[in-house]
């Protein structure tokens, strides 16, 4: 399986409870290299593009709002089937239903304030790092 990147984010419930260092130390220990990372506050209009695909969804404000309302950390991921390496170390979308020792089961608060946010394909994670950074910002 070929080296591969994945587009993270560690979003504002676990920002708000200092959690970054520890979700990066299940990442690194999952064989994945976190080589982008930025802390931003998302605007309304990211949030919305970044999110489009749900917008028919009734949580899809509830969502954005969410999303926007403290900082988050977005990153770039590298290693080995990244994309599935990173989903299997998030754990299910519903923490109620991840498996022992992934991010959500340690972190998560509820189905919506899941702690991290991974790509569900290369492709998605091809256009999710292009929304938010510049190779010039990445360094592999
Ligand atoms: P994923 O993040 O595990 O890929 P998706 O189904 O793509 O899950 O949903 C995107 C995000 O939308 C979730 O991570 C979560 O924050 C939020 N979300 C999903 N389902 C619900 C829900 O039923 N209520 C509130 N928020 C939800």
């Amino acid at each position: 399986m070929a080296t591969q990147r994945t587009f993270s984010i560690i979003k504002p419930d676990a920002t708000e409870r200092n959690l970054t260092g520890a979700i990066n130390a299940v990442i690194e220990k999952a064989g994945l290299r976190i080589i982008g990372q930025r802390r931003i506050k998302m605007t309304q209009e990211q949030a919305e593009r970044f999110y489009a695909v749900h917008k028919e969804r009734p949580f899809f404000g509830e969502l954005v709002e969410f999303m926007t309302s403290g900082p988050v950390v977005v990153q770039v991921l590298e290693g080995e089937n990244a994309v599935k390496a990173y989903r299997d170390v998030m754990g299910a979308t519903n923490p109620a239903d991840a498996a022992d020792g992934t991010i959500r089961k340690l972190y998560a608060k509820s189905i919506g304030e899941n702690s991290v946010h991974g790509s569900d394909s290369e492709e998605n994670a091809d256009l999710e790092i292009r929304q938010f950074f510049s190779e010039a910002d990445i360094a592999g």
